[in-house]
């Protein structure tokens, strides 16, 4: 036999040959079909941010409707059947459609980086996983437009949901929208824990992960564990609505609090989804401004992963007003109020660290600033609500929409519009303009506070929530007028933000590679990094190497340069273990989605669906595994 042709490694090639050849292997092919076939996981990552922050506004445009419409006593600027839709398609589009997917988002775009690698695990599985996303994100906001938007609350408890409520394809909208977007997040999840077990630079220890991955490692976990929950929720109420099945139906034996039970073993969970990403960006950002690592690594980490573990304990706490057993109430009470202690263990990490640390009042510490105090007050209204006699007061009123806005937005939105500001200088390549920022936030602490606020106190004198108006006569006018004059501020921060990026795509002040003089891996490439990541692979001997090593990391050699390959590591100590091959572009992941969009909107009109539907997923899934004789099938 022939010898093989010699296989190309690194070794030989150096500079800018070196990073010519890996270009060629690595990039995304041109033109539109380039575009859709890209497997790079900062293309996908930057267009998965995107898409959520268009959602973010299409969400914040309702809650503005939402709030010119609570502004005063009866009017009439929207009706009882529109009021309910819109509080629906805000809650589901904010938390299914947003604060989720974003979360995911930076993490395909960072988790890679961040770890020293060049692509993502599964990078076709990311593709597949962004279409699907969007495909589901765009059935809901379809179906609202032709007025078939869910109105049944982004819980859509039973049996309001049912058949017997509602007879519309408003309840199978929203069914089916939470299984396209939860196939997105387990993809994702199962992406990104692979990634940190087997794709870390050399030497990069459990111990010297950054802050930020370990966040998306804990969610990673939380997601694989509490989506199934919500998908076999939607799947069973699809099955009851659709072909008679009675999982929800206590007159055969089912029972409408099943409901509550699967929903909330996923909503709890869910809310730490939120708000454990934003507690890595907070770790991220806050160490770069504080000029010092985070005070206390290990604890932050054990509490990361003790508030995981945790969250899974205490769903029943939506539920305390369902009629529960003493001891139940006493146990659920007793957990919810123990996830203060890991939340809490973390913030004194962060205030020793902002004590001891040299502070650079740049826009995202001041972001990380806002988080603190927010989420400390949504933090303090949760302890309060975790007490059975209060809940059952204010369950259902404005206190709680005040408390689980301080934490969502408090807990992710804040340290999410920081990251902004922090990483937009790597994906952009241009830094945002810090006058604007400044304004921004500004705008966006003191307006949240303005709107938010006064819904505790509007909950306390009685407002429930979900109501479409009231009447004048129950003291509610002035306080919401305050309210809905808050969030018009609120939604002018978001204005600017948007502003800020077009403005500094095009003008802001070139970055450079690292312009924070931050820690990690991410700023050791260029901005925005090429399509290998790195021309050569980092070797890390410290928790913080770009602080310790500056700018002379050690590399690895030996690698391909003519085909993709990524290096696995082992997984508690990170060493080499093997050179794979990771996949090239390919048009089947968004052919597979296509096909499934097809099978799960077809399903909620026809049980039929599950047969016709089958075939053309199988054929794009052979597309897609097919060897195709490349490179990459080698080895
Ligand atoms: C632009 C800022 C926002 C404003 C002014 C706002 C305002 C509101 C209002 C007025 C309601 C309806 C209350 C009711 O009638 O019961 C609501 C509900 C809700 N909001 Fe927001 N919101 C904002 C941002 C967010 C964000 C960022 C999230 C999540 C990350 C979120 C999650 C929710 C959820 C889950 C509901 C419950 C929906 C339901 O009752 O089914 N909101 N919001
Ligand atoms: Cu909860």
């Amino acid at each position: 036999m022939a010898a093989e042709p010699k296989e190309l490694r690194d070794d030989a090639l150096n500079g800018l040959r070196l990073s010519t050849q890996l270009e060629r292997v690595w990039r995304t092919p041109p033109g539109l079909l380039g575009a859709l076939m890209s497997v790079d996981h900062k293309v996908v990552g930057r267009r998965y941010i995107v898409t959520a922050f268009a959602f973010l506004g299409l969400g914040g445009l309702l809650a503005v409707l939402m709030r010119i419409q609570l502004a005063g006593p009866e009017k009439t600027f929207l009706s009882a059947d529109k009021y309910n839709q819109i509080f629906t398609m805000h809650g589901s589009t904010m938390m299914f459609l947003f604060a989720v997917p974003v979360m995911e988002a930076f993490a395909v775009y960072l988790v890679p980086l961040m770890v020293g690698t060049r692509n993502i695990a599964f990078p076709r599985l990311n593709a597949f996983s962004y279409w699907m996303f969007l495909f589901g994100g765009g059935f809901l906001w379809i179906s609202f437009l032709f007025n078939v938007g869910p109105d049944v609350g982004w819980f859509s408890y039973v049996p309001l949901s049912n058949l017997q409520f509602t007879p519309s394809k408003r309840a199978d909208v929203w069914a089916q929208m939470i299984t396209f977007t939860e196939v997105a997040a387990l993809a994702v999840a199962v992406e990104i824990i692979v990634t940190v077990f087997k794709l870390r630079a050399p030497g990069m220890t459990l111990d010297r992960i950054p802050l930020f991955v370990w966040a998306m490692l804990v969610t990673a976990f939380l997601v694989m564990f509490a989506m199934p929950s919500v998908m076999v929720a939607s799947t069973s109420l699809i099955l009851d609505r659709l072909v008679n099945t009675r999982f929800y139906d206590s007159s055969s034996g089912g029972h409408p609090l099943l409901w509550q039970h699967l929903f909330w073993f996923f909503g709890h969970p869910e809310v730490y989804i939120i708000f454990i990403p934003g507690t890595g960006m907070v770790s991220a950002i806050l160490a770069t401004f504080a000029r010092r690592p985070v005070i206390g690594y290990p604890i932050v980490i054990l509490s990361l992963i003790a508030t995981g573990l945790l969250s899974f304990g205490l769903w029943v706490h939506h539920m305390f007003v369902t009629g529960l057993p003493q001891l139940g109430a006493g146990l659920f009470t007793a957990s919810s109020m123990l996830i203060a202690v890991p939340s809490g263990l973390q913030i004194f990490c962060w205030l020793a660290t902002l004590w001891d640390g040299r502070l650079v009042y740049r826009t995202p510490l001041l972001f990380v600033i806002g988080f603190i105090l927010i989420f400390v007050l949504g933090g303090l209204s949760g302890v309060m609500v975790a007490s059975v006699p209060i809940d059952t007061q204010v369950h259902d009123t404005y206190f709680v929409v005040a408390h689980f806005h301080y934490v969502l937005i408090g807990g992710a939105v804040f340290p999410l519009i920081g990251a902004v500001y922090y990483w937009f200088p790597k994906i952009a390549g241009r830094v945002l303009s810090e006058r604007v920022g400044r304004w921004n936030f500004w705008l966006a602490f003191i307006g949240f506070n303005i709107a938010f606020f006064p819904m505790h106190i509007l909950g306390l004198i009685g407002m429930p929530r979900r109501v479409y108006t009231y009447t004048a006569d129950m003291d509610w006018a002035h306080l919401n007028l305050v309210s809905s004059a808050g969030a018009l501020v609120f939604a002018v921060s978001f204005a600017l933000l948007l502003v800020n990026v077009i403005y500094s795509l095009r003008k802001g002040e070139l970055a450079g590679d690292n312009p924070w003089g931050a820690s990690t891996l991410e700023w050791a490439t260029s901005s925005p990094p090429p399509p290998q990541n790195f021309d050569r692979i980092p070797v890390v001997k410290h928790r913080d190497p770009l602080w310790a090593d500056g700018e002379s990391l050690p590399v690895v050699a030996g690698l391909s340069t003519d085909r993709r390959e990524v290096l696995l590591t082992s997984l508690a100590e990170a060493e080499p273990q093997v050179r794979e091959a990771s996949p090239e572009p390919s048009i089947w992941p968004l052919l597979t989605a296509i096909a499934t969009t097809i099978f799960f909107i077809g399903s909620i009109f026809t049980p039929w669906a599950v047969l016709w539907g089958t075939p053309p997923m199988a054929i794009a899934l052979i597309g897609w595994f097919w060897p195709k004789g490349s490179k990459e099938d080698e080895a």
